[in-house]
């Protein structure tokens, strides 16, 4: 399933802008590592992003978990992305029929639409999410879940293949997935959560891979670190580890 492309190759086989201009930094910065900020505080949110920016190619937000959020955080946010060479992906995860998922978008507080370059969709609710999604926010990439890292997930095997479809039907929208590694088509970027060196899981059913295994095995090509650097002493020197420890395995992959 795991396929011999480079990234450089890859450029020319997305067809999502937001996909390509990832591509781009990737191999700029040489990373293929997101954070997953998940703090309840802006100050902390924003000193993160400004501590590790300079290692990742995305950071991966939840906006709803900020206490004190306000349209500035997000100002704040957009400003560092362009400062630090990063994407913002906001890890909404909608879910809903259509109608539903563009409110959530553009209403409420949070303003999703106005500041983030990539967001996520369940498939559970059939095509009509993704519509809304490339509708209310053309200026953002989608991608799908089509797997998931928690234990006894329903995301398998059909549910699995069926991403994918939805994914090569909106191929102009979607440009990428939520998965445990490459699902097999390369015109598509992989991303995979459950990220962490010593491997391992909580209390509440995340399940951990190293990122040798996610990327160079699995055929991932972006992991997403969270509580493996977030819960660090030193997020920065963490982030460097992880950033050198992801580009490794793609450059073994290659070499395979
Ligand atoms: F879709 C998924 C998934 O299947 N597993 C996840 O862990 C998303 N996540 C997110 O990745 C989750 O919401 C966290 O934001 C992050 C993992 O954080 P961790 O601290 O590395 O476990």
């Amino acid at each position: 399933k795991v396929h011999p492309l480079s990234f450089e190759q890859r450029l020319s086989l997305i067809r999502n802008k937001v996909g390509r201009r990832l591509l781009e930094i990737m191999l700029k910065k040489q990373s293929n590592l997101a954070v997953a900020a998940d703090v309840t505080t802006s100050e902390e949110l924003l000193s993160i992003a400004n501590e590790v920016g300079p290692q990742i190619c995305i950071l991966k937000t939840h906006m709803d978990i900020i206490q004190d959020w306000t349209e500035s955080v997000s100002e704040k946010l957009v400003h560092l992305a362009k400062l630090h060479h990063f994407l913002i992906f906001e890890d909404r995860k909608f879910a809903d029929i259509g109608n539903t998922v563009e409110l959530q978008l553009t209403g409420g507080i949070f303003h999703i639409a106005q500041w983030a370059d990539i967001v996520n969709a369940h498939i559970i609710a059939g095509p009509g999410t993704i519509q809304a999604l490339s509708r209310s926010a053309e200026h953002c990439g989608i991608l799908l879940l089509a797997q998931m890292s928690s234990k006894g997930n329903l995301a398998v095997q059909e549910y699995t293949q069926k991403a994918l479809e939805f994914a090569q039907q909106y191929e102009d929208a979607v440009f990428g997935f939520i998965s445990l590694g490459c699902i097999g088509d390369p015109n598509f970027l992989y991303f995979t959560p459950g990220v962490k060196l010593e491997g391992g899981g909580d209390s509440l059913g995340q399940q951990y891979t190293d990122p040798k295994t996610v990327i160079a095995i699995q055929g991932s090509d972006v992991a997403i670190v969270g509580r493996g650097i977030i819960q660090s002493s030193n997020r920065r020197e963490a982030a460097s580890t992880y950033r050198k420890a992801c580009w490794d395995a793609y450059l073994q992959r290659l070499e395979e």
